[in-house]
Order: C-alpha cells, then sequence, then structure tokens
C-alpha cells in the first residue's frame, strides 16, 4: 500500500546551487525537509508530465557516498508523488556522472537527478550535493538552476508518497505507487559506449605486451568502472585498479585526483618501479589525472595533447569540430586548434557552459584545468574517457607519455601552468578582496611589476554563441604582454567559507623555453599576483593549501 501525502514546508536558506548543482554538509541535505525541498523546486521548474499529461522519465543514481542510498528512496517516492511514469536508476542507486549523462541520452529521457558532491569528501560530516541533469544529458544550466533557487525560497509544500523502501538491489523492473522503476546495471551501457569510441583490440595489445598500469578508483564510484573495462575487456593485469570498491565514505580518502590527493599514485609513478602509466578519478567518475612514468600531465596539457591526437582513436578519426576550455584552463589547447584549423572556444568555469557548444557541433573536445575532460559521447566530464583516449593513443604512438609530452612542447610551445586554492577564508574577507581588485581593474593597463607589463585586464563576461545568454563576473583575468595570466575567482563548489583560486600561466615557445619545475617558471607571475590582489592583505594567508 501507498499513500500521496503533501507535505507542508516553508523555505530553507542556502539552498543556492553554485557551479555543480547544490552541495552542503551531509547534515545540512539530512536535515528536516532539506532535501526534499530541493529535489521538489527541481520537480516545480523542470515539470514531471509532459503537455499531453503523461508523466516524465528520469534517471537516477550517484556515486554512493554517505545518505546516497537514503536520498535515493526520498527522490523515487517523490517522483512518483509528482507524477513522474518512470525512473532509470543504477543498480544500489549508482552511477558515476558520465555514465548517469550516458543513460539520459542512450534512453532518451527527460533528464536526471545526480546524488553527488563530485571531488568533495563523502561520510556523515562531510559533503553530499544533488543536481539535475537536462534531456541533452548535460548539466541544467544558469536560467535553469536560478529558477530551482527561486523556486526554494517561495516552496510551502512538497508530494511524496508513503511506502517501504523499492529493493535497489536486484537488476529489473518493479514499481513503486504506478511509477515505473527500472533498475539497471550501472556499468554496462557505458562500457559498451567506449568500445565503439576506442581501438580495444589496439590497447588490448598492448597489455598483453607488457604495458603496466596503475588505476586509483579512490575508493569511490569509478571501480567498478575500471576493473570492468581496463581489466576484463582490456586485459590490464588484475590489480592495476587500486581503492576499486566504492566505500560511503571513500575510507577516508579525499577523491580529489590530483597530485595533492592522490600523492599514493604520485610516489608509485615517480618512484624506481613506477608502471607506465597511471590515472585517478574522482568521487563521482568526470575527474581525472594521468601521469606517465616520472611524467606528470597537467590537465590543460592533457587537454592539449588529446585534442592534437583524437583523431588515432576510432570514435575521433573523422577530426574535431573544434575545442572548448574553461577560461582559467591554459591556452595550450588553443595553440593546438590553430595549428588544426579548427576552432577553440573560452567559457566561464563549469561543465554546463560547454553543452550548448557540443549539441550545436561546434566543439567536439571540451577541457577544464581541474582535471576535467570530455568529448560530445556524453555531455559531462569523463574520467576514464580520458583515460581511455590517452591509452588508445599511447597504443597507437607506441611512445612514452614523457615522449609524447616532450614532442607536444617543441611543437606547440609549452604553457607553464598552476592553480593555487586558499581554503575556508572567511566569506566576507574574500569577497572585500575580490570588490577591491575589481575596483582597479581600469588602472592596471599599462602598469608594470616582477619585469611584467599589464596589458589588459577584465573581469570574464561570455556571451554563449548559441543562445546568446550572458554569464558576467566570472572571474578577474589580468593579462600581461609576455603572454603571461593571471586569473582569480570564488569557488562556487566549496561547503565552507569561501575557496580563492589563483590560475597562473606563462608561455615559453619551442624548446629553448623556460625548462624547469612549473612553481620556479611561474615565480614572478605568482608574486606579481599577490601584489596586485592583496592576498594577505584581505585575507591573512600567505601560503596555498593546494597547488595543483
Ligand atoms: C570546480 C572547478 C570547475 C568544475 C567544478 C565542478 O568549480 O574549478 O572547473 O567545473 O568544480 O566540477 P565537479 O563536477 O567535478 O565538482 P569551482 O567553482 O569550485 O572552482
Amino acid at each position: 500500500m501507498t499513500t500521496k501525502l503533501t507535505i507542508t514546508t516553508a523555505p530553507i536558506a542556502g539552498q543556492k546551487p553554485g557551479t555543480s548543482g547544490l552541495r552542503k554538509k551531509t547534515p545540512v541535505f539530512m536535515g528536516p525537509h532539506y532535501l526534499e525541498n530541493f529535489v521538489q523546486a527541481i520537480f516545480d521548474v523542470v515539470g514531471t508530465r509532459n503537455p499531453d499529461g503523461s508523466g516524465k522519465t528520469f534517471v537516477l543514481g550517484g556515486d554512493g557516498r554517505y545518505f546516497n542510498d537514503r536520498a535515493a528512496q526520498v527522490i523515487l517516492r517523490m517522483a512518483a508523488a509528482n507524477g513522474a511514469a518512470r525512473v532509470i536508476i543504477g543498480q544500489n542507486a549508482i552511477l558515476s556522472t558520465p555514465a548517469a549523462s550516458h543513460l539520459i541520452r542512450l534512453y532518451q529521457t527527460d533528464g536526471g537527478i545526480i546524488m553527488s558532491a563530485s571531488h568533495n569528501p563523502g561520510g556523515p560530516k562531510e559533503d553530499f550535493g544533488v543536481k539535475f541533469n537536462m534531456s541533452n544529458g548535460g548539466p541544467a544550466p544558469e536560467a535553469a538552476t536560478e529558477a530551482m533557487y527561486k523556486r526554494t525560497t517561495e516552496i510551502s509544500e512538497y508530494h511524496i508518497v508513503e511506502s517501504q523502501d523499492v529493493d535497489l538491489s536486484k537488476i529489473g523492473r518493479t514499481a513503486l505507487a504506478g511509477m515505473i522503476v527500472d533498475v539497471v546495471d550501472p556499468v554496462s551501457d557505458y562500457a559498451a559506449l567506449m568500445e565503439t569510441l576506442f581501438d580495444f583490440p589496439a590497447i588490448r595489445t598492448m597489455f598483453a605486451g607488457g604495458f603496466r598500469m596503475r588505476m586509483d578508483s579512490m575508493c569511490a564510484v569509478t571501480g567498478p568502472y575500471a576493473v570492468e573495462i581496463l581489466e576484463n575487456r582490456l586485459g590490464a593485469a588484475k590489480g592495476t585498479v587500486i581503492n576499486a570498491t566504492p566505500l560511503s565514505d571513500f575510507g577516508g580518502m579525499h577523491p580529489d585526483p590530483n597530485p595533492t590527493w592522490a600523492k599514493a599514485l604520485m610516489d608509485e609513478m615517480f618512484g624506481a618501479a613506477a608502471p607506465d602509466f597511471g590515472a585517478a578519478s574522482d568521487g563521482d567518475g568526470d575527474r581525472n589525472m594521468v601521469v606517465g612514468a616520472a611524467a606528470y600531465v597537467s590537465p590543460s596539457d592533457s587537454l592539449a595533447v588529446l585534442a592534437a591526437n583524437a583523431h588515432l582513436a576510432p570514435g575521433y578519426k573523422a577530426g574535431l569540430k573544434g575545442v572548448a576550455r574553461s577560461m582559467p584552463t591554459s591556452a595550450a589547447a588553443d595553440r593546438v586548434a590553430t595549428a588544426l584549423g579548427i576552432a577553440s572556444y573560452e567559457t566561464p568555469t563549469g561543465w554546463k557552459f560547454f553543452g550548448n557548444l557540443l549539441d550545436a557541433g561546434r566543439a567536439t573536445i571540451c577541457g577544464e584545468e581541474s582535471f576535467g575532460t570530455g568529448s560530445d559521447h556524453v555531455r559531462e566530464k569523463d574520467g576514464l574517457w580520458a583515460v581511455l583516449l590517452w591509452l588508445n593513443i599511447l597504443a597507437v604512438r607506441k611512445q612514452s607519455v614523457a615522449a609524447i609530452l616532450a614532442e607536444h612542447w617543441a611543437k606547440f610551445g609549452r604553457n607553464y601552468y598552476s592553480r593555487h586554492d586558499f581554503e575556508a577564508i572567511a566569506s566576507d574577507k574574500a569577497d572585500a578582496m575580490m570588490a577591491a581588485l575589481r575596483g582597479s581593474l581600469a588602472s592596471l593597463p599599462g602598469h608594470q611589476l616582477e619585469g611584467l607589463t599589464i596589458q589588459a585586464a577584465d573581469d570574464f563576461a561570455y556571451t554563449d554563441p548559441v543562445d546568446g545568454s550572458v554569464s558576467k563576473a566570472q572571474g578577474v583575468r589580468i593579462m600581461f604582454e609576455d603572454g603571461s595570466r593571471i586569473v582569480l575567482r570564488l569557488s562556487g563548489t566549496g561547503t565552507e567559507g569561501a575557496t580563492l583560486r589563483l590560475y597562473l600561466e606563462r608561455y615559453a615557445a619551442g624548446p629553448d623555453g623556460l625548462d624547469h619545475d612549473p612553481q620556479q617558471a611561474l615565480a614572478p607571475v605568482i608574486r606579481a599576483a599577490h601584489a596586485l590582489a592583496r592576498i594577505e592583505a584581505f585575507t591573512g594567508r600567505v601560503t596555498p593549501d593546494v597547488i595543483t
């Protein structure tokens, strides 16, 4: 027996989605009506019924973090009570973000709800998140997330059915208050898609020839995907994938694939017995870090190398339509696009801004400096996709990662790049610093410091070339005459205070450029950034918490 209930509620403060959906501490999400209010706001904005009155179909899944299973049951009950016809859900409510995006597209659903706080830690005291993806498989655009936020400020009731839990452990069809619930294998459709894009026989031959790899799934959602694809289908040695069992607290790990948080992988890759290739992915499987034996690949360089070599994979053999990168990502990919004679795009931070370019066929490959790369195969960044494209390139070129990087820099020049994060700053201090910096922009051009001359300074604004929508105040850019660049913006995904992101870039042409450590190559740019933004004066911080 199920009963449909309408619960009286009241707006709850702080339900403003950020760069990537709504992220809060788990206890906040577990508080009275909090999850329910946000989910009802989503349903109110996107609608659960078609114009003809029939119910809509949604995909549902998450990265398995603490509260994932409970939240899934709530969302199912609310979908049923709101009149949805069908929900396709990963077994045990598990779906990686790219796999969810694929299922939305594959089954031509009306969108999907993804439960994840991505690379943020999980657990009873850590982070949880919910985001809505549209029928194209991509994150809801700003207009939709703004509408959802507005709805949370005026909400007065939500709908839910009273029922037993749906058994999500068994694959197959069941029903909840008249709504179909299809529990699907989270991996198989995604793995099949990967087989259409990449030369699996060539990669298999490479592994059979003794190629060694280490994949660190960081106790997060990609474990089952990576084991199935890398070990079972491509023949990588058993045990190639480590931390392969998703855990609700990610085993205490911080599943953010960068040299700081994937330190064990970095140590192995720079050690005496380093495998040929290493990779890590994040909580929900959309991010990736790749590293060769003693050769770290920065995400900006990875995007450029993938763009330059994508034609070696069957799915991209016709070439790329264009390359898109987020504004703070280095210009390395632009140089490849110029050489290939294809368009390049610079978008605000956040994957949602790539959606229109991908849908319109203007870009094929996209990337962000924050360890995100992807293509038009889904509408999310895709960690394992990037790993497989790298493997495909390595299998065809039969060179080491270090050799491929060296050749790339010799041909295109090198964009030295680093991001410095200052975390958990008091929000008022961070806001005051950004306001002062924004106020000084007009006076900066022509100013000299650290031997560098400022050419231009602005607050990045983006006009979407497809729908004409405008996004303002997306980050302060300070460009120097020698091609160096400083970018500052506040994170939209943090859950504690403000995180200041400082992005630093310096270009060196050809093999005669600055041949040393990025932090050293960038030293004058780093000093200039601190002087211009007066980071210490406003925040008391000198040393970043995370350097990538
Ligand atoms: C950060 C990154 C962005 C990324 C976003 C969402 O945003 O800087 O590049 O798009 O996370 O990534 P994910 O879906 O993996 O969480 P922010 O606003 O914190 O800088």
